[in-house]
């Protein structure tokens, strides 16, 4: 019977080639593969994963395969999976569903085809693997040692669910180990969302208004990146704290019912829906681009845009060209869901190296300790960031001090003053 349920098999060579490429990228995850493929400290384990088809989730699976695991896994957007690297790692034996441009409906029947073979951990990003769990199949829980979440957007949905005691077995908070979101939100969403940006337009950023809606992780990598592009970043914020950050990095805030009116290029990097309404497409200048890099596809009210709209005409590739009836036109990237990784491949290897060696590392903590644990969302070690951190300096070829004995004592000596 086949395990596997894919766009075209006929791919894998290509897929291979790809996972090869971001290998030779992910030191730290191909050390923690070389160090646990004997010991196979997986062994027993069935992991459903949920988690972009990317090259750099390909290296992830492999290696939770090489430390012994069983893996069944899916992706976790319906236009994020690169079918060459679902086919290869279908021509590799593993178990896999997914395939670029799926229905929602393919999307869930995806993710239950992994819960057939009752997994004893599982591994989100966005949360919608562990909540199908909990809301069309409890019964699979008892035998759930514990999970794991990829994304801000999944563990604020978990940490709602571990405060209204739903939560059936422990989850870790990957996304909250600094090793992950100090680099993976800011340096690879600024990245690869201009990247994807860039592949459905091929329009200069040099001189644009740009406009970044939130100033989390993800809007200030965005912001960074663009403004070294050469745009004029506006960013737009409904928190104090988050918007003096972005005026003191020096660019402008303003309310979005202000910022439609000027920008060129708008992206959405909040968490949150309807940032983008309405009366905010109204107002916009003829070729206005919009698009999103936060987890789910609601940022942007599409409702409103295709209502607006007398046609919607795919002009390119993740590009359609929204025409309104006054004859301005709205460019809307990717549907509206994740700009980097549905118009681009995701972050670049390098930096999912971190946030995945922390995944894998997290399956191990769970497979050991998860019967142990509470109920509820638990964050990775300091020593697990650290020990991150050491080894991707060391494959990077940097090394750093270390403290002498007599700056420890100093550190420590609450009297030493002036
Ligand atoms: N993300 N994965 C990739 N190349 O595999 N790129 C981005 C990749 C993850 C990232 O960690 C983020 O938290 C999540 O996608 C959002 O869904």
């Amino acid at each position: 019977m086949e395990t596997y349920k894919i766009k075209d098999i006929g791919l894998a060579e290509n897929g291979k080639k790809k996972i090869a490429w971001a290998e030779s990228r992910m030191p730290v995850l191909m050390h923690l593969r070389k160090k646990f493929e004997k010991e196979k400290p997986l062994k027993g384990a069935r992991i459903a994963g949920c988690l972009h088809v990317t090259k750099e989730t390909a290296v992830l699976v492999k290696t939770l395969s090489a430390a012994g695991a069983e893996i069944s896994w899916s992706g976790c957007n319906p236009l994020s999976t690169q079918d060459d690297v679902a086919a290869a790692l279908a021509a590799e034996g593993l178990s896999i569903y997914a395939w670029h441009g799926q229905s929602v409906e393919d999307f869930y029947w995806c993710i239950d085809k992994t819960l057939e073979f009752r997994p004893t951990l599982t591994l989100d990003d966005g949360a919608d693997l562990i909540f199908r769990v909990h809301s069309k199949q409890p019964a699979l829980a008892p035998d759930i040692l514990g999970g794991t979440e990829e994304t801000t957007t999944g563990v604020h949905r978990l940490r709602a669910m571990a405060e209204a005691g739903k939560l059936l077995y422990p989850v870790m908070a990957v996304n909250d180990a600094e090793t992950k979101w100090d680099f993976d939100n800011v340096y690879g969403t600024g990245q690869s969302s201009i990247d994807g940006i860039v592949r459905a337009t091929s329009i200069l950023l040099a001189g644009k208004n740009f406009v970044v809606a939130g100033y989390g992780h993800c809007g200030k990598g965005c912001a960074m990146r663009a403004r070294g592009m050469g745009a004029r970043v506006i960013v737009t914020e409904v928190d104090p704290i988050a918007a003096l950050k972005a005026t003191l990095e020096g660019f402008e805030v303003m309310p979005m019912d202000r910022a439609s009116k000027i920008g060129d290029i708008f992206i959405t990097a909040t968490g949150v829906k309807d940032v983008i309404v309405e009366r905010h497409f109204k107002e916009m200048k003829d070729g206005a681009v919009v698009c999103n890099t936060g987890h789910y596809d609601c940022e942007l009210n599409l409702n409103d845009l295709y209502g607006l709209s007398t046609s919607v005409t795919e002009i390119r590739p993740n590009n359609e060209a929204c025409v309104l009836k006054d004859g301005r036109r709205i460019y809307l990237l990717a549907k509206g869901r994740l700009v980097n990784l549905a118009a681009a491949e995701g972050h670049p290897s390098e930096v999912m190296d971190m946030s995945f060696a922390n995944q894998f590392l997290a399956m191990l903590y769970m497979m050991k300790n998860g019967k142990n644990l509470g109920k509820t969302v638990h964050t990775v070690s300091k020593e697990q960031d650290r020990e991150i951190a050491s080894v991707k300096l060391e494959t990077m070829g940097f090394t750093i001090d270390t403290l002498t004995a007599a700056q420890i004592a100093y550190i420590n000596d609450y009297a030493a003053g002036t």
